[in-house]
């Protein structure tokens, strides 16, 4: 607690009357509201041994933030708040890398798509914000994870950790390992992609769970949030892991795998809303491979959850034995 009085303060929040109260279920950062002077905030510790150059993240909010401000200003576009070091991070020596946002009033969030009209406004919220900037050039975007969903990379990562990663785990899923191999045709499909001219690189979100978008009091969409991963990609990455974290009613954590199924409505839901924004923006070649952005993008987190195990949970931590390797399974 002494660390995240020490944090606001550099923010010019007073010590004296501070409430932190820990939230969000974020694998990578650490997240908590504040309560300052009847004045809500969000906190957070940016995981830099992930991102190693915060300067990006930063740059990236910068640029959205400025490009939306002068050609869409009525996009509610949540920015950090400046510190007293005339930065949004603010970082405390051995402890971590800090910032701060303003809590947007009356917003909430979901942590499950509850009704197919919670996925259509959170699709529609991602469609719209690689909508709103499709005329800032992509290439303006700095890359604050390289290659983060590049299918063909997390198979190499896979196919090595097999090689090098802890053996014992390896020789107890072999059924789960030659299963997942069995999908490999989904990343030859992936490299297809690469070669196609009809795909094209946009301002893309890359973690379109629903807890990343904010709702109002009537359940309306509002604007998406976690901007971390922010960068070029392409729009199966969004629509993808859509799919993956809405379709089903539970979660990556639920280890009852028969509560797993996907629900039509849903799938149409993300369809529809996503298509709502986008559907003058995607070419037909694009459209066509809805499908196939949901699983590759399940296929894809199954095999970082394995990688992960085998790899004694160095990225993703684990709470429990075996965490890592349910995680994969539930994908
Ligand atoms: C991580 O930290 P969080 O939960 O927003 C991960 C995503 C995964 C997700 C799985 C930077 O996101 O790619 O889909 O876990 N983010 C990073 O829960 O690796
Ligand atoms: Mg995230």
């Amino acid at each position: 607690m002494e660390v995240l009085q020490q944090v606001l303060a550099a923010y010019g929040l007073d010590r004296n009357h501070l409430q932190t109260k820990v939230i969000g279920s974020g694998l990578i950062h650490r997240t908590w509201k504040v309560t300052a002077n009847s004045e809500h905030y969000i906190l957070q510790e940016v995981n830099d041994n992930v991102f190693k150059d915060s300067q990006a993240i930063s740059d990236n909010i910068k640029t959205i933030g400025s490009y939306l401000q002068m050609h869409h200003p009525h996009y509610l576009f949540v920015e950090p708040i400046t510190a007293f070091n005339g930065n949004t991070l603010v970082t405390i020596k051995g402890e971590g890398l800090f910032r701060l946002f303003p809590f947007v009033k009356e917003s909430h969030t979901f942590e499950v798509a509850a009704t197919p009209q919670h996925a259509y406004e959170a699709a529609m919220q991602f469609g719209r914000f690689t909508k709103l900037l499709s005329e800032l050039n992509v290439k303006k975007m700095k890359i604050t994870l390289p290659s983060f969903h590049d299918l063909t990379l997390r198979f190499v990562q896979f196919k090595d950790a097999l090689q090098n990663g802890n053996q014992q785990r390896i020789q107890s899923c072999q059924q789960l390992i030659q299963q997942l191999l069995g999908y490999g045709f989904i990343e030859k499909e992936y490299k297809g992609i690469l070669k196609n001219p009809q795909f094209k690189k946009r301002v893309t979100h890359h973690d379109t769970k629903i807890s990343n978008v904010l709702f109002d009091a009537n359940d309306k969409g509002l604007c998406v949030i976690d901007l971390d991963t922010v960068m070029p990609g392409y729009f199966i990455s969004d629509v993808g892991d859509m799919m993956r974290t809405y379709l089903s009613p539970v979660n990556e954590e639920e280890t009852n795998f028969s509560k797993i199924e996907v629900r039509d409505e849903f799938y149409k839901a993300i369809v529809k809303g996503y298509l709502s924004e986008m559907q003058n923006e995607l070419s037909t070649g694009e459209k066509k491979h809805f499908f196939f952005a949901g699983q590759s993008m399940m296929y894809m987190q199954a095999i970082r959850f394995l990688t992960d195990y085998f790899n004694d949970d160095l990225y993703y931590g684990s709470k429990y034995p075996g965490h890592n390797l349910n995680r994969a399974m539930n994908q």
